[in-house]
Formats: C-alpha cells, sequence, structure tokens
C-alpha cells in the first residue's frame, strides 16, 4: 500500500473497510492502481503481500485480478521444496509464488477464474483464460481443479487439471520418476508437462522441460519472458 501516498484514501480503509480479503476487495475499498497491497485471505492475523491488477478486459468483468504467480526477470529461484511451495516466497514487487496453502483458503471461500498472461522475448504478448481456478486441501496433495478454457493462447493446463502439487521432496505425480527433479520447479505434475511455470528462467531457447513453459504457445524448448498466474472472483 505504500505506493499510494493519498491520505484520504488511506483513511477510507482504514475507517470503512474489513480486511480485504483479495484484490477485488482492495479495489472496492478505493485503490484502483496496479502495485503491491495486503490482503488477509486467512484472517487479521495473517497478512499476505500480493501485486494486484486492477485492469479490465473485454470480457465485461470488473473484478480485478490478484497475481498468485509471477515470473519476469530470473531474480528468484524457483526450484524449491514442498515447504516453501506450500508458504509462498519471492517478492510481491517482482517474482514470487503466492503459496498453496493461500490459493487454498482463497478457492474455497470465492469461486475464481484463471487467466495466465504470456510474452516472449520478441514482444509478443498473448493470454489463456480459464473459466475456474481452485487448489485442495494439502491432504489430498493441493490438488488442482482448472475449469474449462475460454480463449487465447491454447490449453496448456489441460492434462494438470486434478493433479496433485509435486515438489523435488514430494512425489505425488504419474512419472515413474520426480517431474519437479526433471523440470527443475514445483507444478501440478502429471506425467510430466505442458506448462512450466515454476521452471527454470533462461532467456528464450532453452533445453528442453527445463524452462518456462507453456507448450501452446512456444513450445517445450522455448522459455518465456514474462508468465503470470492470476485469479479474479467469478460474479455470479
Ligand atoms: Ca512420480
Amino acid at each position: 500500500m505504500r505506493e499510494n501516498s493519498n491520505p484520504l484514501l488511506l483513511l477510507g480503509v482504514a475507517l470503512q473497510s474489513p480486511l480485504p480479503f483479495d484484490c477485488d476487495d482492495v479495489y472496492k475499498s478505493g485503490w484502483g492502481q496496479n502495485g503491491v497491497y495486503t490482503i488477509y485471505p486467512a484472517g487479521p492475523t495473517s497478512a499476505v503481500q500480493v501485486y494486484c491488477d486492477m485492469g479490465q478486459d473485454d470480457t465485461g468483468s470488473a473484478a480485478k485480478w490478484t497475481v498468485i504467480q509471477r515470473r519476469m526477470d530470473g531474480t528468484v529461484n524457483f526450484f524449491r521444496k514442498w515447504e516453501h511451495y506450500k508458504n509462498g516466497f519471492g517478492f510481491a514487487g517482482g517474482e514470487y509464488w503466492l503459496g498453496l496453502e493461500t490459493m487454498h483458503l482463497m478457492t474455497k471461500e470465492k469461486r475464481y477464474e484463471l487467466r495466465v498472461d504470456l510474452e516472449d522475448f520478441e514482444g509478443t504478448s498473448v493470454y489463456s483464460h480459464f473459466a475456474s481456478f481452485a487448489v485442495g486441501t494439502e491432504s489430498d496433495g493441493y490438488r488442482l481443479s482448472v475449469g474449462t478454457f475460454v480463449k487465447g493462447a491454447g490449453d496448456s493446463l489441460q492434462i494438470h487439471n486434478g493433479q496433485k502439487f509435486t515438489t523435488f521432496d514430494r512425489d505425488q505425480d504419474t512419472h515413474g520418476s520426480n517431474c519437479a527433479v526433471i523440470c527443475y520447479g514445483g507444478f501440478w505434475f502429471e506425467a510430466c508437462f505442458a506448462a512450466n511455470p515454476n521452471g527454470v528462467y533462461t532467456w528464450g531457447p532453452s533445453p528442453r522441460y527445463a524452462g518456462v513453459h507453456w507448450r501452446t504457445f512456444k513450445g517445450l524448448e522455448y522459455s518465456l519472458k514474462t508468465l503470470v498466474m492470476k485469479i479474479r472472483p467469478v460474479k455470479e
């Protein structure tokens, strides 16, 4: 919230609003600019910093996006163990992973849709939009539920739908080996993937499987410049 210094807005938040659950709540409290804000999806004692995308697309929805994952410059290591993927890591102003537990708490409370923003190093920006996104409980492996592919740069999440989360120290994929070891990042691997958002940041051409891949956009030997996963409430 430090990016917006308007004292009247700050007062408005303090006096009128319950603690924001997500970026859509932040926006409704009067904060209209993209940036880092604090949300409280696990209640008042658990502040979480996130990047809020307050932009609007052509779908007609006025709801605002909470970024749950972001790759943009390779400054954060994503080859991490289970506890890190559970609790989150990185920096809300840069690259980060929100954390599986926070994703679970958010998506069990509200219905969300998912958009994945993708950009290559040649200046092409596209996105893939999905009708819903939810993460299950830890006891069930933080299983992914992603809804119908709506439109955009292809459905690279189809084989990931319904999978448990796998890290190098917790193999819950369907491969004989561990996909997190093969692909250098945690994800909802099957055997193994069509999307590898948490792979190694390698500035374009990359070893097969290891990079930040989105198969239906640039294939499995090209690591993307930008990959952002963001969710917003579905208006019922
Ligand atoms: Ca396995």
